[in-house]
């Protein structure tokens, strides 16, 4: 470099050194207004877009589209890793990870665009049919739902033409404009690449320059957060929360009082009862479904010798029961927290089935929802096995929206994937043979009882506990068996039998505590099995989660100090 200016004489030299210096700072600054062209388009596109969702409904946003899409073309794998790695989060996890890449790709898209307007539009081409197809492919999607998106990219496509205008003005030149030797302005200007003496190309036009652009995208971002904010307020007439709160469960056969003795109220121990809102959530979508009460309906079809359609003014008059079930997913690791106990009040299922009248021949009950979820339930657990419910209420209060109002399934025994179907509308009498669920089409186990598990909840894993008594205490669940002892093992040593707590049935996980005299400082680890009323140990094999839930005995590593 030293080497050729040295070639050239003094002033010369300096000239051109600036210049190319310049041209170079003009070019970046450039990119850089292109990037942040694109990134407002990219803005105006997802607000114009939540406007006209806001019209049509809130699944078809092009982010919720393609994330939901995502969820549904995610191998089992990966899903696995996102749940146990991002837990609740992974849905604010997946959006946030949408977000950035859509901001990426929108930067460079208006980056291309400074190049050649085409290089941009054909961007923004690839991300529309992006969103279109997915917002197609979601269950119940009609053509309607591709409008959001279109909607956005057409405007956004009017945004990213509009400023990258001012971004380069002087178009006639050849789309060089900003590039040129000889513009004023240099780097120790500090005015960058949209200066507004850029302007002035062989066209001659003076164009709006800096101060124009700035305008320009200070006007995307407006319309960006006004289509947006419009969008958020429309979004809110699709919500259920005011029909929820007006609901009145009607009067129950109440269950029976929990025993005394149940909760055995230790600190850190999980409590009997969830409480609604501490109540794990698994489900597939990105927006709650929001289903009326109102013009809820539930189909009962298939292998049934009549077809029923019930409405929820007809559920609520139906005979209703509180049962206490505790719901697992399998997605549950050993020793994790995919677990929770409930009051739930609800009609029962066999009755309702019987009234349809199940014909000879059928094997499962294929439910679906309005979500698109599909479950298969083994229809002999619904009719022979412990009470199956179409539960309305949780705790004492209507089903929680994410918990799936205005009802849902609840299966004792049973993984929630195969037993426990939110905001519920069809129940489909069928056989294994004929059809086949969202889960197991993408390889889990079609009929999955809920393992036998033990959990330690305290102490946690690696607390420091001072040496002397220490207590240790959890949960434990056989569904469907019921638990008869738990034990507890200190460094792989002898089996120590737990104290159970007071039984609440056999649907329900137990509540059990050791009292464990710690002598020695320092780590250890301790082990907790349970054996189910039938005599049946859990084994200490590890099973994963994938295909028909996880095994093997939960461990907490500790110090005595
Ligand atoms: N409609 C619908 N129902 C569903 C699901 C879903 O994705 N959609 N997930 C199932 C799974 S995998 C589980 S474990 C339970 C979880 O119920 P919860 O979220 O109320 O704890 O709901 C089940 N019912
Ligand atoms: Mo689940």
């Amino acid at each position: 470099m030293g080497a050729v200016i040295g070639k050239q004489d003094g002033h010369g030299s300096l000239r051109s050194v600036v210049g190319v210096l310049t041209a170079g700072a003009l070019a970046a600054g450039a990119l850089a207004a292109g990037a942040l062209a694109g990134l407002l388009a990219g803005a105006v596109a997802l607000g114009v877009a939540e406007l006209a969702a806001a019209l049509i409904g809130p699944d078809s946003a092009p982010v919720i589209a393609v994330g939901e899409t995502a969820i549904n073309l995610t191998p089992v794998p990966v899903k696995d890793f996102a749940i146990t790695h991002f837990g609740s989060h992974d849905k604010l996890a997946l959006i946030a990870g949408i977000l950035v890449l859509l901001a990426g790709f929108a930067a460079l898209i208006g980056a291309a665009a400074v190049r050649r307007i085409g290089y941009g539009l054909a961007g923004l081409a690839v991300f529309a049919g992006l969103g279109v197809t997915a917002a197609l492919r979601l269950p119940g999607a009609g053509l309607l739902d591709a409008v959001p998106t279109l909607a956005g990219v057409t405007v956004a496509a009017g945004t990213l033409v509009t400023l990258v205008r001012l971004v380069r003005p002087a178009e006639p030149c050849g789309g060089r404009a900003l590039v040129t030797d000889g513009v004023t302005g240099g780097p120790g200007t500090g005015r960058g690449l949209v200066t507004d003496g850029v302007t002035s190309g062989p066209g001659g036009a003076a164009g709006p320059g800096r101060r124009g652009f700035l305008a320009g995208a200070a006007g995307a971002g407006v319309l960006a957060a006004a289509a947006g904010g419009l969008g958020d307020v429309l979004l809110r007439r699709f919500s259920v929360a005011s029909s929820r709160a007006q609901l009145r469960l009607p009067a129950a056969v109440a269950a029976p009082p929990v025993p005394a003795g149940t909760d055995l109220r230790i600190p850190g121990l999980t409590p009997f009862f969830t409480s609604n809102a501490g109540f794990y959530r698994v489900d597939t979508d990105l927006v709650l479904p929001q289903v009326a009460p109102e013009t809820w309906t539930l189909r009962i079809d298939g292998m049934v010798d009549r077809e029923l359609e019930i409405s929820f003014a007809e559920l609520l008059r139906m005979p209703l029961t509180e049962t206490d079930i505790t719901l697992v997913c399998v997605s549950n690791q050993v020793g994790g927290t995919y677990a929770g106990n409930a009051r739930w009040l609800g009609a029962s299922l066999p009755a309702l089935l019987r009234r349809a009248g199940v014909r000879a021949g059928a094997d499962q009950v294929l439910s679906s929802a309005a979500d698109g979820m599909t479950i298969s339930t083994p229809l002999a657990t619904i009719m022979q096995g412990r009470p199956a419910l179409l539960a309305i209420g949780m705790n004492g209060e209507p089903l929680p929206v994410a918990h799936g109002f205005p009802a849902r399934m609840v299966v004792p025994g049973l993984y929630g994937y195969t037993s426990a179907t939110k905001w519920v509308t069809r129940l489909t009498v069928t056989t294994f043979a004929a059809q086949r669920a969202y889960w197991t089409q993408r390889g889990y186990a079609a009929v999955a009882p809920i393992h036998t598990e033990s959990r330690i909840d305290v102490p946690r894993p690696l607390a420091q506990v001072p040496a002397g008594p220490v207590t240790v205490a959890g949960v434990a669940w056989a569904p469907a068996t019921g638990i008869a002892a738990v034990e507890v093992s200190v460094d792989n040593g002898a089996w120590h039998p737990a104290r159970l707590a007071a039984t609440d049935g056999i649907d329900t996980w137990r509540q059990w505590v050791w009292t464990w005299d710690a002598a020695d400082p320092g780590l250890h680890t301790l082990q907790v099995r349970a054996t189910d009323s039938k005599g049946v140990t859990q084994p200490s094999r590890r099973a994963q989660v994938f295909p028909s839930g996880a095994t093997g005995w939960d461990s907490v590593v500790v110090t005595v100090t």
